[in-house]
């Protein structure tokens, strides 16, 4: 019986791996530098190389004593207003997933930091949605990449159902 309930635990692990690996991704903003004012980094630049999606999740890696995270209005964004944030973050190791569609505005809340830099607007998009202004040569490849993502979903499922099936031999 023991065994049994492990199998279950390792297939719940397994699908919840599937789904990880074909729908969601991690970024740390700003790659190995971090959150920060004085590495020079060019938060909208590092922004605008990356695909946001719809469970994807930001990771902000700073000193704490420093800095801090704020999510914040465009106004606010656009104003380095951090008075009245939408949500705080402070521990220095702060994840963020990005839960529906839209932007994302974050500033840091210390003085004179997002006015040097330290702010960024993550703007996340629908797969579907980066099809529409492009013309011919894009057209070829993002239905193809659609697919593929389709397919590897579609293969953990397959994979998954198999196991399950091997499961119910076990225990029967
Ligand atoms: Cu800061």
């Amino acid at each position: 019986m023991a065994f049994d309930k492990n199998m279950v635990i390792f297939f719940l692990i397994f699908m919840a791996f599937c789904r990880g690996v074909s729908m969601a991704a991690v970024y740390q903003v700003g790659d190995s530098a971090g959150w920060t004012s004085v590495g020079q980094v060019d938060y909208q630049e590092w922004a605008a190389s990356k695909n946001f999606h719809v469970g994807d999740t930001l990771v902000f890696n700073y000193n704490s004593q420093f800095h801090n995270v704020k999510q914040v209005t465009q106004q606010a964004f656009e104003a380095c207003n951090a008075t009245s944030p939408i949500a705080t973050y402070t521990n220095g190791y702060d994840t963020v997933t990005l839960e529906k569609l839209g932007h994302f505005y974050f500033i840091c809340g210390y003085p004179g930091h997002c006015q040097a830099g330290q702010q960024i607007d993550i703007l996340v998009s629908s797969p579907t949605s980066s099809l529409s202004p492009s013309p011919s040569t894009d057209q070829t490849t993002e239905p193809s990449a659609a697919s593929s993502l389709y397919f590897s979903y579609n293969v953990c499922w397959t994979l998954g159902v198999l196991l399950a099936f091997c499961l119910s031999g076990f225990a029967y």
